[in-house]
């Protein structure tokens, strides 16, 4: 039991140990800053261009609300369809209804809401082909 614990302690203090409150999302795209990070994964995958797609997210620590957005920066626009986004519970976010609709650099930019009312934004690259 108690060599079961030290395990478990030492998971934890390792880099990545983020995975251990992202169960479901070990080795998927992820994105930190400041203590935060948001791990995704989407269905189907890879993700289709112009067509729609699903990203599940989780994001650690849990906060208090997430919205997401996709953009191209060279080109200056976003998508043409917002996302709908469910919360099915503690930390793990469903986004449906997105569509990458060329090819190219894409950038996923989550805005993380914190327990203290501020907002993060976290972004992840996305080569859409
Ligand atoms: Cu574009």
């Amino acid at each position: 039991m108690i060599r079961c614990l030290l395990a478990v302690a030492l998971v934890a203090l390792l880099p990545g140990a983020a995975w251990a409150c992202l169960p479901g999302f070990e080795g998927t795209k992820q994105s930190r800053s400041n203590g935060i990070t948001v791990a995704y994964k989407s269905q189907p995958a890879p993700i289709p261009v112009g067509q729609p797609f699903v990203l599940e997210i989780a994001v650690c620590p849990a906060p208090r609300a997430l919205e997401l957005d996709a953009h191209m920066p060279a080109h200056r626009h976003g998508m043409n369809y917002r996302p709908s986004i469910t919360n099915p519970s503690p930390g793990l976010y469903r986004a449906e209804g997105l569509v990458l609709h060329m090819p190219g650099e894409w950038e996923f930019v989550f805005e993380v809401g914190l327990p203290s009312g501020a907002r993060q934004r976290l972004t992840s690259p996305h080569l859409a082909q």
